[in-house]
């Protein structure tokens, strides 16, 4: 048909790099396997450098979630990019630094202008309306692609959701992604879902057991104050990775003013290589153990070294001892007796932990000794430590330590959340934009939400655990029948990001229709019956991103559309009136506006502390907006700000901007409490055990921090979970996913440039891969209880013992003779484990692995998955 391109396999897009290039990335695989290899088969880009003079230096987006969102230009010359650069608007400076962009923002261009991106609808060639067989469900993620205009494409969609409706009702409609859910919303209803994606066990039990705010690095103090401490305790961090922007460069200063780094991590990572921090080897997901361990030796040696800060936790705890209980508990149930063993006979001791954490018990009095309350220590990482199953109480215990040490409210002390692009700053957002205008639509189904670790199972078997709509209304769980006929993919990668993805793949092949907005062949898209293919950032009339709390950044528009794809919202707009809907009643404002009103609402803390108007319009900026509204002033020009992208302050010494976690609670506890029911930090918290069981999950969490386990993580390594028996489990290793510097979750894996500047290996320690001959380079496979992958070793001393490192995101590219996975996707590997208040346990899974038969051939040379010929007609393969 006219325009209507099939998709033939095996078209590479390498096709037409040198066979030479493949090579030696081949060969650079083999000598390194974990690094970046030193060859680049892309130097071709580079070899006549542009002008920088030529042409405009445009803001471009850098908007994933690796949170840095850092300034990224683009040189724009007759309509094509010919160059990007980062941020040199000012002299770096410790007072104001530069917010640079890493090696997926300088790759930028090559993923908005991919050969893979998608430039027309695709229709999966099987599907027909009609539901049951008509929709030939099995062949997703099989099938062949064919393209589609986009009326058709919305038409077919339009007519089966009110085929949908009419037969099912709303609760029929499984739905992601904003502007999917706000026409949801307006079309009479969608099933939700809610998960703790991030923050782990930070998710829903901080706020409870009152330990302030858990959002991105509440905890710690302000950049200026990291460098007074004298100790930085890191509990599963890597800023160097995964820390967009600025954070590692704070974390160097404090080295170099003399702070001594201590790393619990099973990782010796690149920032504890750059920190030159002390490694202290330990398992993912037993912190629990090793700080009741830490907090047992705090006690023991607390009458001779004075390590404990009575004071503190008298005033502002409850629970620590039997004098200092809630009214109407057990005083033999506080934390104290159950560290010393008073009555379960079980003390805490290091020896104790050690079993269980593997940090030797030396080093846990070690560290105990370290973080007493006259030293300036932080006690501080990720939330990657909360992202495994049954820790539910792991924050708490987190709390209770600092409150032992007293490492609140003052410079130089600090204990919890350091992460994400906020670490080593903590503090609120000095710089916000304002709102677009619109208004949100409430989705008429309240009595409907799904757990992303259940969510496939539930849709594949009908039914699943209801616990409430939202996370502030949680109520006791109850089963469910659900009957899901659409699944909607209108942003993230919920097929790909989320656990259990063996069964996630199951239900898309169980329903009737799947759509996937998207600008590449994702998993999500993969596995879908339509992909509507959306415009990046890139080619959009601008916005505002926001990473770490000293800045903002303003984008533009870098290109025109981009072939026939749209906004997310100009597709709602499309398929709005072919649902009866009209599409003013969602958006009565257009994105041009919507962009205006943002800026026009932006907002600053001053030096003086107050929030005031940041950007200031003249009647004339505002006319060449093409948009309403009037001149305001503020403390930088529209103008100025579009050409410049970034907009910082300057810090010093006691400015506004200071900002110590807890200060406001610790010089008035009545008039600042914490947000749990007594107002102090609950170190025994009766709503902590009650809500947690309340999830319907699991019952095993208890007012105090207590040491309990799962059926995977470290004890699923042993046979019947027995640690102390020794005797190991069909899996046993256990399995974790570091986040991967190539990629922002799965974005990115498609780009060639960090394809082969980071081969994402599976690391494995040197030992573990010795007993099983395997060396740096060798293909192995990986097999978990659910499934198995293939990768490439890195074998190294860098990983402790027992442990397996699975980068977090590669998008799954299953062998369907076999099964088996060829890319590595971490959640192809990871079940249905649902414990306490629904953590996603990424980093409690299990597995064991072996040399496998067949070689992998290196990313960089997997082909792309949609590809399109010199003259523009689609040739690329479905799978
Ligand atoms: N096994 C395992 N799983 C994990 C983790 C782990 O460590 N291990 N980490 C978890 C964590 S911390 C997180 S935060 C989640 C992240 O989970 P997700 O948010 O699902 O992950 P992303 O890959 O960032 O997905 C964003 C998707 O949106 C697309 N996109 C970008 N812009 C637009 C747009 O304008 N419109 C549309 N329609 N799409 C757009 C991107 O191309 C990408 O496909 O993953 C979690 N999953
Ligand atoms: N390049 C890149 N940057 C990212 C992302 C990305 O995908 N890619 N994702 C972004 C997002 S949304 C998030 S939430 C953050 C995640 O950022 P992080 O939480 O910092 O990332 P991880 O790599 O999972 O873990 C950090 C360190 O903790 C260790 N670790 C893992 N599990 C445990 C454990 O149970 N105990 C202990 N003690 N250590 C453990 C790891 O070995 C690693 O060294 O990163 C953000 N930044
Ligand atoms: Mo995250």
């Amino acid at each position: 048909m006219e325009g209507k391109g099939r998709i033939t396999e095996g078209m590479t897009r390498r096709g037409f790099v040198a066979a030479a290039a493949a090579a030696s990335a081949l060969a650079a695989l083999g000598n390194a396997g974990c690094s970046p290899s030193q060859n680049s088969v892309v130097k071709k880009d580079h070899a006549t450098p542009p002008d920088p003079t030529e042409g405009e230096w445009v803001t471009a987006a850098c908007w994933h979630n690796c949170g840095g969102r850092c300034l990224n230009k683009a040189l724009v010359k007759d309509g094509i990019i010919v160059r990007q650069k980062t941020d040199d608007t000012h002299e770096d400076s410790y007072e104001q630094f530069q917010q640079r962009a890493c090696v997926r923002g300088r790759a930028q261009r090559n993923q908005v202008l991919s050969a893979d991106r998608i430039r027309k609808p695709l229709k999966r060639a099987g599907w027909a309306p009609g539901g049951g067989a008509a929709s030939n469900g099995q062949m997703r993620g099989k099938d062949e692609w064919e393209e589609i205009e986009w009326d058709e494409a919305l038409s077919l969609i339009a007519q089966e959701f009110d085929r949908i409706k009419a037969a099912y009702g709303n609760k029929a409609f499984f739905i992601n992604g904003s502007e999917a859910q706000q026409l949801m919303a307006a079309y009479g209803g969608f099933v939700n879902n809610w998960g703790t994606t991030s923050y782990g066990a930070f998710a829903y039990t901080p706020g409870i057991c009152g330990f302030g705010g858990f959002n991105l690095s509440d905890n710690g103090n302000d950049r200026l104050d990291f460098k007074n401490c004298e100790v930085i305790v890191l509990i599963g961090s890597n800023p160097a990775w995964s820390s967009g922007g600025s954070p590692i460069y704070h974390a160097l200063l404090c080295k170099e003013g003399g702070t001594k780094f201590v790393a619990f991590d099973p990782f010796y990572n690149e920032s504890h290589s750059a920190l030159e921090a002390e490694w202290i080897p330990t398992r993912p997901g037993t912190e629990t153990a090793l700080f009741l361990g830490i907090a047992h030796e705090m006690l023991r040696m607390d009458a001779e070294k004075k390590l404990i800060d009575w004071d503190f936790l008298n005033k502002y705890t409850i629970g620590f001892d039997a004098e200092h209980m809630p009214e109407g508990e057990d005083p033999q149930g506080n934390f104290k007796d159950y560290v010393l063993g008073t009555y379960d006979k079980t003390p805490k001791t290091p020896q104790w932990a050690s079993v269980r954490c593997g940090v030797a018990p030396e080093k846990i009095s070690a560290v105990a000794e370290l973080i007493g309350k006259d030293t300036k220590a932080a006690v501080v990482g990720s939330y990657a430590a909360a992202r495994n199953t049954h820790v539910d109480n792991w924050p708490q215990m987190l709390m209770t330590i600092g409150a032992m040490g007293g490492h609140y409210g003052k410079s130089g002390h600090m204990c919890g959340l350091t992460t994400n692009a906020r670490a080593y700053n903590g503090g609120s957002t000095i710089f916000q934009a304002g709102s677009s205008g619109l208004k949100s639509i409430e989705n008429p189904i309240k009595d409907e939400a799904l757990c992303h670790v259940e969510m496939w199972r539930g849709i594949l078997t009908g039914s699943y655990n209801y616990t409430g709509s939202s996370s502030s209304k949680r109520n006791p769980g109850v089963k469910k029948d659900i009957d899901i006929h659409v699944i909607w993919h209108g942003g993230g990668a919920r097929l790909q990001t989320a656990d259990d993805q063996v069964t996630g793949i199951k239900a898309h092949r169980k329903v009737d229709l799947v759509i996937s907005n998207a600008s590449f062949l994702t998993t999500n898209s993969k596995y879908a019956d339509f992909i509507l293919p959306v415009s990046t950032l890139w080619e959009r009339d601008g916005g505002f991103l926001t990473g770490n709390r000293e800045m903002l950044i303003m984008y533009s528009r870098v290109l025109d559309r981009y072939f026939e794809t749209y906004s997310d919202q100009e597709i709602v707009m499309m398929l709005a009136p072919k649902l009866g809907i009209d599409p003013l009643t969602i958006y009565p404002i257009d994105e041009k506006q919507q962009f205006f009103n943002q800026a026009a609402g932006a907002t600053m803390i001053n030096d003086k502390g107050e929030k005031v108007p940041l950007i200031s319009f003249t009647q004339a900026e505002i006319d060449a907006l093409k948009v309403e509204g009037k001149p305001q002033d503020g403390f930088i020009s529209f103008t100025e700000f579009k050409e410049k992208g970034v907009v910082s302050v300057k810090r010093k010494e006691g400015d506004a901007y200071t900002y110590y976690f807890g200060k406001d609670f610790i010089e008035d506890p009545v008039a600042n409490p914490m947000t749990s029911e007594s107002g102090l930090m609950e170190i025994y918290c009766r709503k902590l055990a009650a809500s947690c069981k309340s999830f319907g999950f699991s019952s095993d969490v208890t007012p105090i921090p207590t040491y309990y386990t799962g059926p995977e993580g470290y004890p699923g390594t042993f046979a019947g979970g027995d640690i102390e028996a020794g005797k190991p489990s069909k899996y046993p290793f256990q399995l974790y996913n570091p986040h991967y510097l190539r990629r922002v979750h799965s974005v990115m894996d498609n780009v060639q440039w960090l394809r082969e500047a980071w081969v994402n290996p599976v690391y494995l320690n040197a030992q573990d891969a010795s007993a099983k001959q395997i060396k740096t380079g060798d293909t192995v496979k990986i097999t978990s209880p659910y499934a198995s992958c293939l990768r490439t070793a890195c074998v190294t001393e860098r990983l402790m013992p027992g442990v397996v490192g699975l980068p977090h995101g590669a998008w799954v590219d299953v062998d369907e003779a076999t099964g088996i996975d060829k890319a590595g996707s971490d959640n192809y590997l990871y079940g249905c484990v649902v414990s306490g208040a629904g953590v996603s346990g990424w980093n409690s899974g299990i597995c064991t692995f072996e040399k496998a038969a067949e070689e992998l051939a290196p990313d960089i040379d997997r082909p792309l998955l949609v590809s399109y010929e010199e003259n523009g007609d689609y040739a690329g393969k479905g799978m």
